[in-house]
């Protein structure tokens, strides 16, 4: 398939989903999202058993997150028919690892998005940011849960309360990469360890992956519990907070937060 933001690749068994949008510094464009759904149905119908989602070799940005310009002005940025979370929910449901191989900055909603891969492998220029505080976003339920499986809640709430970058050895010690590898076997290694997962049962892998995903999202909250975060959450962004931050970024200027 001919795509605009991403390059797919594929050896039967192996996958490779390469985000490619260079002049917005691999921005998650909505286009993008959507070639990105239509290469894991593709991949899905040709029993593809291992994909590996990558930026294009050496770059120095895996993906600044969000088209902070396609965010609504105050409106859920982030609502559950956005196309990132569509891609978000596709990822884990897919039936078989998704594996981040990731080189130079992660920013945003691209966090969520390597986290939402079963396995992250990183080399030593990696970094990793989550940002909503920075732009005045609430952030969601799902997105947060995401971090608190994935980094405990301590190094979870240290990432979004900051908004700054961690390197790689960090990330590493948070438990957001399985691995880091120099970058000059960070391919080699990629592919060796899929080859090894491609050899396993894919039957078996899919229904593995599938308990791990009910298991982890299997967090019951009352119907109170719900209205008061959506309730919360739009008090954010319908914020001055929120139209700032966005501003600002237009701006090129630092956003000057008034807590309303
Ligand atoms: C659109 C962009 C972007 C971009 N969108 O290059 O997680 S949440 O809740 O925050 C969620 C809402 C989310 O994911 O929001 C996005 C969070 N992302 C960020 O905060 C990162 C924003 N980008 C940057 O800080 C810098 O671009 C980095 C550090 C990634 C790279 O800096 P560098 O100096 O190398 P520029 O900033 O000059 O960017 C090059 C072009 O890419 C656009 C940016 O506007 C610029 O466009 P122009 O050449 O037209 O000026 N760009 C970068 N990120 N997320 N557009």
């Amino acid at each position: 398939m001919i795509y605009e933001f991403i390059k797919t690749q594929s050896d039967g068994a192996i996958g490779t989903i390469i985000i490619s949008n260079p002049k917005k510094k691999n921005a998650l464009c909505r286009k993008m999202l959507d070639e990105m759904l239509d290469a894991l149905e593709q991949f899905k119908a040709e029993k593809t058993r291992v994909i590996i989602l990558r930026a294009e070799k050496r770059t120095k940005v895996w993906s600044a997150g969000h088209d902070i310009n396609e965010l609504p002005a105050s409106d859920d940025p982030i609502d559950f028919s956005n196309p990132l979370e569509e891609v978000l929910r596709a990822i884990p449901e897919y039936p078989g690892p998704v594996i981040a191989l990731i080189e130079g900055g992660v920013w945003g909603g691209a966090c969520d998005l390597a986290l939402s891969c079963d396995l992250i492998i990183g080399t030593p220029d990696c970094t990793f940011a989550m940002t909503p505080a920075k732009l005045g976003v609430p952030y969601n339920a799902t997105g947060i849960l995401n971090f608190i499986n994935r980094l405990g809640l301590s190094q979870a709430k240290e990432m979004f309360f900051t908004g700054s970058p961690i390197d790689a050895k960090t990330a590493y010690h948070f438990g957001i990469i399985n691995h880091l590898i120099e970058t000059d076997k960070i391919d080699d290694f990629t592919y060796e360890m899929a080859e090894r997962i491609s050899n396993n049962s894919p039957l078996s892998i899919s229904i593995i992956k599938e308990q791990f995903r009910i298991l982890t999202n299997s967090i019951p909250i009352t119907p109170e519990t719900f209205e008061r975060i959506e309730y919360l959450r739009k008090k954010v962004y319908r914020s001055k907070d929120y139209a700032e931050g966005i501003k600002a970024f237009k701006e090129k200027r630092k956003p000057d937060f008034k807590g309303e």
